[in-house]
C-alpha cells in the first residue's frame, strides 16, 4: 500500500490537539446574533488586559476601507443591524464583501470597528448587556483557555462571519499584497533538538522568510497542507494559494522531534515547538505540532499542523 492524503492525516495518532477550540467554536454558534457579539466583545476586552494585539498595517486596512467608511456613516441602529447581520451569515451586500476577504483583512476590519465602539463612533455593545446563560458559559470557558487556544477560537469564530463564501460562485479573494521575502543574510536559521532532517529545516527557515516559491518547491505535485482543524489543502497550487493569503508573517519556532522511516520508503517526523502569529509577536507563543510525511524522493507528501491541547503535549514524540 501507498500513502494517500487520507492514511497520511493518521500519522502520530497520539497527538492531542485543543480539540476544546472547535468545541467552544460549536457552542458559541448555536447563541444568538446578539449574544455573539457581546460575548466577542466582553472577551476581547478581558483578553486585552493580558495580550496586546498590534494595529494591523495601513496596507492590508485599504481593503475594507470603503465598507468601513460606510458604516462608519451609518446610524448606531443601521450598524448594530450590519453587525447581526454578519453574524447571522445574512446575504447582505457587505456579507458578501466581507465573505471575499482573506483572515487578516476580516480579522483588521473587526479591529478597526472595535477601535471605533471604544470611540463611540460605532454603536457599542451596552456595558450591562446581559449574555444568556448559554453564552456565560461559553465566555467561561474561554477564560480557562491558554492563550493561543483564545486567540484561535477569535479568529476562527470571525473568519466565521458573513456570508457563507461558498455560496458566492466564482470570486476574486481579496488578500494583502504578498511581501518580499527576506534577503538571504538576513534569514534565521532554527535548529530541532532530535531533527536534522534538510527538508524540516528548510521548511521552516522558509517560512519564516516569506519564501513562499521556495517553500513550494518542496512539496510533491500532489502533496497536502493540514491547517489546525481544517481539512486539507492540496495540491501545490492551492497550497502556494494558501501560503500567500494566509501565512505572511509567522515565526516559527520549532523545538524537539523525531524522525523515522515508514511505509514505503516515506518517512515519518513530528516535531513541536511554539508559533507566533504577527498579530500578537512574541505575547502569545501558540504551542505547535508538525506532523511530516516525506515521500521517498525527499518531498513533502503531507504536512498537518495542530494547535496542542497543552505545554505538555510539547514532551510527546511517541507514534
Ligand atoms: C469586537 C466585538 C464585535 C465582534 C468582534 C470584535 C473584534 C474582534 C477582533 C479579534 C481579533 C482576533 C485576532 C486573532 C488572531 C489570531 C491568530 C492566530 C494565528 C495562528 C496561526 C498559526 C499558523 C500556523 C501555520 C504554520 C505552518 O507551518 C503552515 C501554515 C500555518 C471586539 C469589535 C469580532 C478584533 C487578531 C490564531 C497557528 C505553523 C497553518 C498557517
Ligand atoms: N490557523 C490556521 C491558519 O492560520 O489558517
Amino acid at each position: 500500500m501507498s500513502f494517500t492524503v487520507d492514511s497520511a492525516r493518521g500519522i502520530f495518532p497520539s497527538t492531542l490537539a485543543a480539540d476544546v477550540v472547535p468545541a467552544t467554536i460549536a457552542r458559541f454558534n448555536q447563541l444568538s446574533a446578539e449574544d455573539q457579539l457581546a460575548l466577542i466583545w466582553f472577551a476581547y476586552l478581558e483578553m486585552g488586559k493580558t495580550i496586546t494585539i498590534a494595529a494591523p498595517g495601513a496596507a492590508s486596512m485599504q481593503f475594507a476601507e470603503t465598507t468601513l467608511n460606510q458604516i462608519r456613516q451609518m446610524s448606531f441602529q443601521e450598524q448594530s443591524q450590519v453587525m447581526c447581520d454578519l453574524t447571522n451569515h445574512a446575504d447582505t451586500p457587505i456579507g458578501r464583501t466581507y465573505a471575499t476577504w482573506s483572515a487578516n483583512i476580516k480579522l483588521g476590519f473587526w479591529y478597526q470597528l472595535g477601535q471605533w465602539m471604544d470611540q463611540g463612533l460605532v454603536a457599542p455593545i451596552p456595558a450591562a448587556y446581559k449574555l444568556s446563560a448559554n453564552a456565560a458559559a461559553v465566555l467561561q470557558t474561554i477564560r480557562g483557555l491558554e492563550p493561543g487556544q483564545q486567540i484561535t477560537v477569535l479568529r476562527n469564530t470571525v473568519v466565521d462571519l458573513g456570508f457563507d463564501s461558498s455560496k458566492l460562485g466564482t470570486y476574486t479573494k481579496i488578500s494583502e499584497p504578498v511581501v518580499v521575502p527576506a534577503e538571504i543574510d538576513q534569514r534565521t536559521q532554527v535548529t530541532i533538538d532530535g531533527v536534522d532532517n534538510p527538508i524540516i529545516l528548510s521548511y521552516m527557515n522558509n517560512l519564516n522568510a516569506n519564501d513562499f516559491d521556495a517553500l513550494i518547491e518542496m512539496f510533491e505535485p500532489d502533496g497536502a497542507l493540514q491547517p489546525p482543524f481544517q481539512r486539507p489543502i492540496v495540491g501545490k497550487e492551492s497550497v502556494l494559494r494558501f501560503f500567500r493569503e494566509e501565512c505572511q508573517n509567522l515565526k516559527l519556532i520549532p523545538e524537539k522531534g523525531i524522525a523515522e522511516p515508514a511505509a514505503d520508503g516515506y518517512t515519518q517526523i513530528k516535531v513541536t515547538g511554539k508559533v507566533q502569529t504577527p498579530w500578537f509577536g512574541a505575547g502569545v507563543g501558540m504551542n505547535m505540532a508538525w506532523r511530516f510525511l516525506l515521500s521517498p524522493n525527499d518531498k513533502i507528501f503531507f504536512v498537518a499542523i495542530d494547535l496542542l491541547a497543552s505545554p505538555k503535549e510539547l514532551l510527546n514524540l511517541a507514534r
